[in-house]
């Protein structure tokens, strides 16, 4: 048998090696590391054997990496977030080290299958939503590019919650996504570090009889981390991923172990492993939770002193050349406690001066901003944080004294600016505004998508743009084609391939070569026929989840993302019902048939959105059982929408559903997904939308409704009602709607949402998009009876992704931001 250890990742020795050996690495595995008695037939044990024959071939590529990092003095970059939602792993290592030949021949010598080996294990859901993904498509191109970067968040017990749909309804299970164990982590118990809470600040006189501050009488905590690797795309590079757990002191416990009070001693070690036992599943509302600001200051305490612990060893005390060779990147404001956080390391551990040490944070933090809704912007009451963290409050009272003097300075007289500026929302509750603390601490700050980025210089933002203008760019967000396309779609990546080469894998750019294409009828016929049997799998998940028969004669329009009023839903469900209307008055004269699928999780206290959540099942209730509607139309609520779904739902979608009211999505990444694998858009010129628009050119996709400014001059003098009243469409559709048609049992279920329709202060306009929208489906209904018109713009869509691959983005984060270099 070979020796695993010795195998090259993707190189030229490997898979006649490899070939060979998986069968036995597998054996070795069930019989040895899993004690599997007699060989058995149970997936999961197949899945552990693979994953752990995969793994051994990672580790040699892991510690090369870490050597060669280590050993290079680059400059590096620690890519903070409280979520990464990196869904499976084990087909994603496969394909990165080449491994998929042996794994599969392995298995048959078992009589397995990979696809249903893979199934066995877990999504690992640690995160919300497209900011979580984005962390974990942005790790996976740092590594095919060879990047010198880490990944450090929390090790969640519990990762995003279960959805289950009751009579309709969502209810909420938990996710114990380690409950199998995690093949794919190392515990690292010799980098524990330790983090404080609570207690008080004192001054004292250090040795040379300077005034200092210190955090006193702070309980202690332990973060202990597990390692997770990253490998990149055939190319021998393995980054890390580090994940925190939290854990109790043993020091901790010795009072009440002497007092005799075991199990209170016990209970508090469980009040610590508390910070990382849950995910928050909110991704649009701060709701100010203690336990919540306790993960965030957790993470970046860990984590900073991680780094710090590592320059020390390698250049002891002398931290001058430490804001040149690190870069702290922030997803969004969630680790924003950075900031502060290494002044007080430097000031206080490290006994640096201030200037010293600002100047030094101000030169490695870089923050990303990830939306323009106000209630999603984190502030962090003044009580809480002095409380909790009330060292860090000193130090940010400090950055704040120090900002508003210069402004002030600079501004003579203008009061106003310094209110709208400071730090601290004053008030009766005053709170910390953790996105300024963030801008002003850092050198870059950035949007996700142009508009987006537009938007918070001219908004949001807009005294800071003009305080610092060069600290602004936009780095449009972007998705990896290796799991988004090739794993995902290996029937389009195979038809890819043999047309134009593998290239596009590592450089999707490349992937234009496809153009061309477009024009060819056999090859167009090649495409359809992909999307057929992509149809085809799609149709079986949605039958086994749902129960309900999606024909592959229709066309797939899907709508996957979390549930918001924002998001708009409720305008899709509207064009249902719309279908619905004209179906029932016999309207049906050139009708396409269409499988609705709409799918996303709402925040467990989110009202409206979960109502929206019944709404749809309500409707496809009635529209799925009404004999007139069966050859025509067809709508279903996915339960659990989660990465793993995708990888399914996304090859076989034709439309993709992009609507929210323009200005209120900062990017969107799904958008990319789809058009990767030849969906259509139907969008408004929203987020990255309007980039998409932009390379696919205007004539492949569908636009509809107003524009960012449109929609602030609408809002002005709204009229809903008088919209309603003068379209007999819309008119019809709010009347079946109000008679109760969908909630014959429960009478005024859907009050709430008919009521905000017809509000002239509806913040997202829905009635005033909605004309445009039922006229934008009318046209991709007539495009949809062009098949070959619809497969050239398909090809045309997919050709022109290359633009959004998240190695294009990493690469200018690299370039203009975090100027690090491959190693
Ligand atoms: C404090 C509660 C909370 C938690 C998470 C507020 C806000 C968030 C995230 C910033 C929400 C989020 O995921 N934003 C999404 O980020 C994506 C990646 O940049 C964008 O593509 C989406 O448009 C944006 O909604």
């Amino acid at each position: 048998m070979a020796d695993a250890a010795d195998a090259t990742i993707g190189g030229a020795l490997m898979s006649d090696d490899v070939l060979k050996s998986m069968p036995e690495e597998l054996h070795r595995h069930l019989l040895y590391t899993l004690s599997c008695d007699k060989l058995t037939e149970d997936p999961t044990y197949y899945y552990q054997a693979s994953a752990l024959a995969v793994r051994d071939r990672i580790s040699q590529a892991w510690r090369a990496t870490k050597q060669a990092v280590s050993t290079s003095d680059t400059k590096r970059v620690h890519y903070l977030s409280l979520e990464f939602l990196l869904g499976r792993s084990l087909n994603n290592a496969i394909q990165n080290l080449d491994l998929d030949a042996a794994v599969k021949d392995g298995l048959h010598k078992f009589g397995m299958h990979l696809e249903e080996v893979v199934e066995a294990e877990h999504d690992a859901g640690l995160g919300n939503g497209g900011l979580g993904r984005l962390a974990a498509c942005f790790l996976d191109s740092c590594a095919n590019l060879k990047l010198p970067v880490t990944g450090y968040g929390i090790r969640y017990e519990y990762g995003m919650f279960h959805q289950k749909i009751e009579s309709g309804r969502q209810v909420e299970a938990p996710d114990h996504w380690l409950r199998d164990g995690n093949l794919w982590e190392i515990e690292r118990p010799e980098d524990t570090r330790k983090v404080h809470l609570y207690g008080h600040t004192e001054r004292y006189y250090d040795q040379d009889g300077q005034l200092r501050s210190r955090w006193a009488n702070a309980q202690n905590l332990l973060a202990v981390p597990y390692d997770m690797p990253i490998p990149g795309y055939k190319n021998n590079t393995v980054n890390t991923l580090r994940l925190w757990k939290a854990a109790a002191t043993d020091e901790f416990d010795l009072n009440e172990f002497n007092a005799g009070s075991y199990p209170e001693a016990v209970s508090e070690k469980n009040n610590a492993e508390q910070i990382s036992m849950v995910l928050y599943p909110n991704d649009s509302s701060e709701n100010g939770k203690q336990l919540r600001l306790k993960q965030q200051y957790f993470l970046t305490s860990a984590s900073l002193q991680d780094v710090l612990a590592d320059w020390v060893d390698r250049h002891g005390e002398d931290f001058s050349k430490f804001g040149e060779l690190n870069c702290f990147q922030l997803n969004d404001t969630h680790p924003a406690c950075a900031v502060p956080e290494l002044m007080r390391l430097l000031i206080d551990e490290h006994k640096l001066e201030w200037d010293e040490a600002w100047s030094i944070v101000t030169s490695c933090m870089a923050y990303t901003n990830h939306t323009l809704l106000p209630e999603a912007l984190e502030r962090w009451s003044v009580g809480l944080f002095s409380q909790m963290l009330p060292r860090l409050l000193e130090i940010i009272f400090e950055i704040n004294e120090r900002l508003l003097k210069a402004v002030a300075a600079a501004n003579p007289g203008d009061n106003e600016l310094l209110k709208r500026i400071s730090l601290i929302e004053e008030g009766d509750h005053p709170h910390i505004r953790m996105a300024y603390l963030s801008i002003v601490g850092s050198f870059s700050v950035n949007g996700v998508a142009q508009l987006h980025t537009d938007l918070l210089k001219e908004g949001l933002f807009s005294d800071f743009y003009k305080l610092w203008p060069e600290k602004f760019n936009n780095k449009t967000n972007g998705v990896t084609q290796r799991r988004w396309l090739s794993h995902c779609n290996p029937k389009l990546k195979g038809l890819i391939s043999d047309a134009i080469g593998t290239t596009w894998e590592s450089d999707l750019e490349s992937i234009s070569d496809l153009a061309p294409l477009a024009e060819d009828a056999e090859f167009r016929q090649r495409w359809a026929a992909v999307k057929l049997a992509n149809k085809q799998r799609f149709s079986d998940y949605v039958k086994e989840n749902t129960g309900v028969e999606f024909s592959t004669n229709a066309m797939f329009d899907v709508q996957v993302k979390r549930i918001h009023e924002y998001k708009r839903q409720l305008l899709n469900v509207l064009h249902v019902i719309h279908l619905y209307n004209r179906i029932v008055a016999g309207d049906t004269q050139g009708m396409v048939p269409r499988c609705v699928l709409i799918g996303g999780k709402a925040a467990p206290g989110y009202h409206l959105a979960k109502v929206i959540v019944k709404l749809v099942n309500n409707v496809a209730e009635v529209v799925n059982n009404d004999d007139r509607a069966k050859d025509l139309l067809k709508m279903v609520f996915f339960p659990n929408y989660r990465v793993s779904a995708m990888e399914i739902i996304c090859p076989g979608t034709e439309l993709s559903e992009q609507i929210s009211t323009a200005g209120k999505e900062a990017s969107g990444t799904g958008n990319m997904k789809f058009m990767m694998n030849g969906a259509l858009t139907i969008g408004t010129l929203d987020g990255a939308n309007i980039e998409i628009r932009e390379k696919a050119g205007a004539e492949n996709f569908f636009l509809f409704g107003l524009d960012a400014h449109e929609v602030a001059e609408t809002k002005k003098a709204y009229n809903p009602n008088e919209i309603i009243a003068g379209d007999e469409d819309i008119r019809r559709i709010m009347e079946v709607l109000e008679q109760g048609t969908f909630n014959r049992d429960e009478p005024g279920l859907f009050e709430v949402l008919t009521s905000g329709l017809r509000n002239s202060h509806d913040q997202w306009v829905t009635i005033a998009d909605l004309r445009s929208y039922i006229d934008a489906q009318a046209v991709v209904n007539d495009t949809y009876r062009d098949q070959e018109k619809w497969n050239r713009m398909s090809i045309l869509n997919a050709a022109n992704s290359g633009w959004f691959s998240s190695d294009r983005t990493i690469q200018q984060y690299a370039d203009e931001i975090w100027k690090v270099k491959p190693v």
